[in-house]
């Protein structure tokens, strides 16, 4: 028999089988059209509970904003491998000897020389402090004998006024050969600057005219020491300085202390002046 033979029979069979549905569930005609009658479709039901989060997606490009300050250093990294072995050092030095017989020989060669120069070393001290004893010695001998001079010389042919020493040898002589007389012994020509210093002078003296360190040989009339400084003190005589005959450039003390001028060819009373 062929198929299409058939074919009512099975749809008899379908449309039974759709009308028995209904009566089974009421609900299930309300909200379904069956094959033979069909409704307006129902209004959308709401829409569903969100979906789980979906897969992590791909690294974004970097961003345009103004970059951040740099940040700190990170931590410092695992050491490197070790470099490859250096070029050979220099030679060191030669080293000490090793203990024998010859380094011990040596040892007491230094030490004979030692003890020589130790020895030599206490001698030279010894030397030493001999010759600044007798140095010291020497010293106090000659600061006695200075001593003693000076006392001999206060005691006749000095006198002392405040920070002055006055000195004569007794003896006469021209201007310039007192001038010389008092320089070899870096004295000056007595030069009064007070009249405690005249006075002294004058004592000195004990009657004998003698030079005083005060001429006008650079300007005549104008008397100054041999500085060039002019007087400060002067003691003259009545008249005088009268720059007498064919002319007086040198000072005389006369046997009263009073002063008169005078040629510096004539002879008198050496006297020199020292500081005190
Ligand atoms: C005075 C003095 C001279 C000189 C003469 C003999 O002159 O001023 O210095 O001593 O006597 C008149
Ligand atoms: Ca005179």
């Amino acid at each position: 028999m062929p198929v299409f033979s058939w074919f009512p029979f099975l749809l008899i069979i379908i449309v039974k089988t759709d009308y028995s549905e209904p009566i089974l569930s009421e609900r299930h005609e309300q909200t379904c059209c069956s094959l033979v009658s069909c409704g307006t479709p129902g209004a959308n039901g709401a829409p569903g509970k969100d979906g789980r989060d979906g897969l992590k997606g791909e690294k974004g490009e970097p961003g345009q904003g103004l970059r951040g300050a740099q940040g700190p250093p990170g931590k410092m990294g695992p050491p490197g491998h070790p470099g490859p072995q250096g070029a050979p050092g220099l030679r060191g030095l030669k080293g000490d000897t090793g203990d024998n017989p010859v380094s011990l020989n040596k040892l007491s060669t230094l030490e004979r020389k030692i003890q020589h120069l130790e020895t030599q070393l206490e001698k030279i001290n010894e030397s030493f402090l001999e010759l600044s004893v007798i140095s010291k010695k020497q010293i106090q001998t000659l600061q006695a004998q200075v001593n003693k001079n000076k006392n001999i010389l206060t005691f006749s042919l000095v006198k002392k006024s405040g920070r002055k020493l006055f000195l004569t040898n007794g003896v006469k002589a021209t201007f310039d050969r007192v001038k010389v007389l008092c320089e070899q012994f870096e004295a000056a020509i007595a030069t009064p600057k007070n009249e405690e210093e005249n006075k002294a002078i004058q004592d000195l003296a004990k009657g004998t005219p003698a030079f005083l360190g005060i001429t006008d040989k650079v300007k005549e009339g104008q008397f100054a020491y041999m500085t060039g400084e002019r007087v400060t003190f002067t003691k003259w005589k009545r008249n005088e300085p009268n720059n007498h005959g064919s002319g007086e450039d040198c000072v005389l003390l006369d046997h009263d202390g009073s002063w008169n001028d005078i040629a510096c060819t004539t002879s008198l009373l050496v006297v020199c002046e020292l500081p005190a």
